[in-house]
């Protein structure tokens, strides 16, 4: 393997000091993507804040060790800042090595790579969600929140038996990250289970005639496209709208407001130009406006799934804050208690979105902040350590890792009632 590995002996304190040498939008615009690093660094606190400023993408963390992807703009800014960092290897050669050679990579186009064909391509996601539909029409719904910004549109799937009377409702959304393909298997799944259940699973069937049910199992299939294109993994987390809009960054809440995106185009934390600027993130925010019946917001509850941690995380993520003058103490309690419930369901570990890093404009802040509704990110398989790998676990986890959430979707549905 070519790869050089170095270890740069300074002190990590100084990442405060980057925050302010790389103000969110100043990096130089020479940070293609041919050129980025994954790196790790030692850093803890305030320390991994001030890393979420510098625009990086955080890939993971273990303990006080967190992977990075930086371009080198934002390596060097991290070296003269003095932070530890250790290279770990070239981006693209890392992927080049998780990927099987494809003799003829236009004939794998849009196609998961060998070994992991049981993953769900857009297409193939499509024709499932309509097959569903078509075996079970008398509780299936498959619409659409709208179109992305390539023109593919973003299925939505509701499913309601019984009488449709004023049932609480929840709602799962998946995919808001390209890269995160295990996560569409996770919504897919959902509908799979509270359909094939329906009539001979009791808590299914109870589920489905006392809730109203949404999926959106892909909230991003052009970047998830891409991200597959050529039979080949890219890495690749945004959105396809010209560089690329980290969709978790641009809700409309708290927009860009306390260093935890970057307003730079090319960075992978890439805010957008203004709140709501993918038309993504847009289609989903539509919808979700447009469950407010009476005044009400019929959504009570929501969790948006990511990989990958193991975590269970709760608003807010601008702030460490836990209770401001949108979260008071008692619901700060609410979200710990229901969060904690369902984290001793599948063993992730749960905690306010902040103690991770900070992040801004994303959707859980969003989702509680303008509607109340009760919203989690889930991070799946792997725990850490995966670098990019963590992506791309392999076929043979989808089943247990999809499966070992069921107790905590129960948890929400249940919540969403309460
Ligand atoms: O950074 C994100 O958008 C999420 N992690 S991921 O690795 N899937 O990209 C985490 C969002 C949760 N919020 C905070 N950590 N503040
Ligand atoms: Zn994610």
């Amino acid at each position: 393997m070519r790869m050089t590995r170095r270890t740069l002996s300074v002190t990590a304190g100084a990442l405060l000091l980057l925050a302010t040498a790389a103000p969110a939008g100043a990096q130089a615009p020479t940070d293609t993507a041919g050129e980025r690093g994954v790196y790790e660094i030692t850093a803890t606190g305030d320390d991994r804040h001030a890393l979420a400023r510098s625009g990086v993408d955080v890939l993971g963390s273990s303990g006080e060790t967190i992977t990075v992807v930086a371009n080198p703009a934002q390596a060097r800014q991290l070296e003269a800042a003095d932070v530890d960092l250790t290279h770990v290897g070239d981006f693209d050669e890392l992927l080049a090595e998780r990927n099987p050679e494809v003799s003829d990579p236009r004939a794998a186009a849009d196609e998961f790579p060998e070994g992991d064909e049981a993953f769900h391509t857009y297409d193939q996601l499509t024709e499932v969600l309509e097959t569903a539909a078509a075996d079970h029409s008398d509780i299936v719904e498959l619409s659409d929140v709208g179109e992305t910004h390539e023109g593919r549109t973003i299925p939505l799937v509701k499913i309601s038996g019984g009488s449709d009377a004023d049932k609480p409702e929840a709602l799962f959304t998946c995919n808001q990250h390209a890269r995160e393909h295990l996560t569409t298997e996770m919504c897919l799944h959902i509908v799979e289970r509270f359909t094939d259940g329906y009539g001979t699973d009791e808590t299914v069937t109870e589920f489905v005639d006392s809730r109203e049910i949404w999926v959106i199992p892909t909230v991003n299939p052009d970047g998830a496209t891409y991200d597959i294109s050529g039979g080949q993994y890219q890495g690749w987390r945004k959105n396809r709208q010209h560089q690329g809009t980290d969709l978790n960054r641009n809700w409309g809440y708290e927009w860009g407001c306390c260093g935890g995106s970057s307003g730079s185009p090319t960075s992978d934390t890439y805010r957008g130009t203004e709140a709501f600027s993918a038309p993504e993130t847009t289609a989903v925010k539509n919808f979700v406006d447009s469950r407010v019946v009476d005044g009400e917001q019929q959504i009570k509850t929501h969790i948006d799934f990511h990989t990958y941690g193991e975590l269970v995380l709760w608003p807010f993520g601008h702030t460490t804050d836990e209770t401001t003058e949108d979260m008071t103490e008692e619901q700060a309690q609410r979200f710990q208690q229901v969060g904690t419930e369902m984290a001793e369901t599948n063993g992730y570990t749960p905690q306010q979105s902040s103690d991770l890093y900070i992040t801004d404009g994303d959707i859980n802040g969003w989702m509680w902040g303008e509607h109340n509704i009760l919203s989690f990110t889930f991070e799946m398989y792997p725990g850490s350590g995966g670098g990019l790998d963590g992506f791309y676990p392999g076929a043979e986890h989808i089943e247990p890792e999809t499966q070992r959430n069921d107790e905590a979707v129960d948890i929400a549905l249940r919540e969403a009632g309460a």
